[in-house]
């Protein structure tokens, strides 16, 4: 999927270049309805497979256009991109800069950031700049739409403490499963200058999920996803298939992995190795766990991991996103799917020290409010719309012109996430990052064993999460679920932060 000058149609800078000189006749015809029906009345290739098992590649970094020291400025363009996944066929796909994943946007923490969005997709989106404390109106909501054929700034400051793995993907009303299937996803990584990992050799890996029909075009979401999310989807990794990342025996790696799949949940698990994971959605934890066989990883949910590599030369290991049951019902077709290769090379390399503690994470202590958020789902109702109402927050179908909940700028709060639903969903909420205190299942209340940042948590089906949360800017914070067709389907709600 990853553009490459050996075996593809497009290259980055040149797609990015005839974007912003007015698309040229490099896009002609990738609308809805114009090519990409027509590719649907051809004949179903004689397979269906991705080509896989090419080096591990990585996202070009956005280019930052400011000479300014402390700020960045970046140019961001969706369109729709013809991509051949498969060879000999061209899959219609709705692209960030031409590339899946979209460019890595690199930050630094303290600067000020000014990103121009182009929007040449055929229809709404915006930009949501997934777990950075960005001001509610530049954090793409839904109530603030990118029309087709308009650009507009997104600009907001990085603050401090933020140093992590996030991602950028659209949120506009009711089409964001759609969109991210068809490849609307990219990297961002937060800097800071005292990391203290910055001695080791470091990957991101974004994982996505892919469904080709048999014209080896994005499939439309079934009843069967709109229900469970999307299922059956094959794992890229930065876009490939099976990659295999090669490194010397015996280095130590820190790997970011993103989950950013609408639905998949996976336990990562890497063959002969343990992982120790040093930070979660929100950055480094205080200190490293190690000996980990496997993490579970939600979507929406990043892990920052570092791996030893054991020292035999020559040997392959396979980083693999082993099955999780996430409903009581066993339904969906994920089973155990490998990820990627992970090869040694021949000559021998140090580990890595690992330091003992990390950074501090201040407690979010002494909540002076509790808020109790109900996730259910309303089996009755909804079939006449495709079961477009079936999940609920606290009763309700998600609405943009009304406030769901209340809070005041500054304010802690424990919030109970109650899930009623047979199956899990991973909560994510807007503009901040909390942390859990505790989860309760069958009336038996577990506290968190650690201390982390998280914007997305997993609330396990007939279970409750508590967690402790803040937010520091006033104005209209989405929380929802982040199985995008549950989202789109209105599980949802309004957090309006007040002045404090
Ligand atoms: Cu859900």
């Amino acid at each position: 999927m990853r553009p490459r000058a050996s075996s593809s149609m497009i290259k980055r800078r040149e797609f990015l270049g005839a974007a912003l000189a007015g698309m040229g006749g490099l896009l002609a015809g990738f609308g809805r309805g114009s090519n990409a029906q027509g590719m649907m009345g051809r004949r179903p290739p004689a397979g269906v497979a991705l080509p896989e098992g090419e080096p591990l590649d990585f996202p070009d970094v956005l280019r930052n256009e400011s000479t300014k020291p402390g700020q960045f400025s970046g140019t961001l363009v969706a369109a729709p991109t013809p991509a051949t996944l498969i060879p000999g066929k061209s899959t219609a796909m709705w692209l960030y800069n031409g590339a899946a994943p979209g460019p890595l946007l690199e930050l630094v923490e303290g600067q000020h950031v000014r990103i121009r969005f182009d929007n040449h997709l055929p229809l709404d989106t915006t930009v949501h700049w997934h777990g950075l404390p960005v001001p509610p109106d530049q954090d793409g909501n839904p109530m603030d739409p990118v029309r087709p054929g308009v650009t507009r700034i997104y600009e907001f400051d990085v603050p401090a403490g933020t140093a992590g793995t996030y991602w950028y993907h659209p949120h506009a009303h009711q089409t964001v499963a759609e969109q991210v299937a068809h490849g609307l996803a990219g990297p961002l990584i937060v800097r800071d200058e005292d990391d203290p990992l910055a001695h080791i050799p470091e990957a991101t890996m974004l994982v996505s999920g892919l469904r080709l029909d048999s014209n080896a075009q994005i499939s439309a979401n079934n009843p069967t996803d709109w229900m469970l999310g999307r299922q059956g989807e094959t794992l890229l990794v930065n876009g490939g298939r099976l990659p295999v990342h090669t490194v010397p025996p015996g280095t130590t790696q820190r790997w970011r992995i993103l989950n950013t799949t609408s639905a998949r949940y996976f336990r990562i698990a890497l063959d002969a190795h343990t992982l120790t994971l040093v930070g979660t959605d929100g950055g480094l934890l205080a200190a490293p766990i190690a000996g980990l066989a496997e993490i579970l990883l939600a979507p929406a949910q990043r892990v920052e991991v570092l791996v030893t590599v054991n020292a035999t030369p020559n040997a392959r290991y396979r980083l693999r996103a082993l099955h999780y049951g996430s409903n009581l019902m066993s339904m969906g077709s994920n089973a155990d799917e490998d990820l990627l290769t992970l090869a040694t090379s021949t000559r021998r390399a140090a580990s890595a020290f690992i330091p003992p503690s990390l950074r501090p994470i201040t407690d979010l202590d002494f909540p002076s409010m509790r808020q109790r958020v109900e996730l259910s789902e309303n089996m009755g109702v909804g079939m006449m719309g495709g079961g477009l109402s079936r999940f609920l927050i606290n009763g309700r179908s998600f609405d943009m012109n009304r406030v769901d909940l209340a809070t005041v700028q500054g304010r802690v709060e424990l919030w109970d996430i109650v899930n009623n639903t047979s199956m899990d969903h991973p909560f994510h909420i807007h503009g901040t990052q909390f942390q859990l205190a505790s989860r309760q299942a069958a009336g038996v209340v577990t506290p968190a064993p650690y201390l982390a940042w998280l914007d997305t948590v997993n609330v396990p089906a007939r279970q409750s999460a508590t967690i402790k949360v803040r937010q520091t800017m006033p104005g209209k914070r989405m929380f929802h679920c982040h199985i995008l067709e549950h989202e789109d389907a209105g599980m949802m709600g309004v957090l309006e932060v007040r002045p404090g």
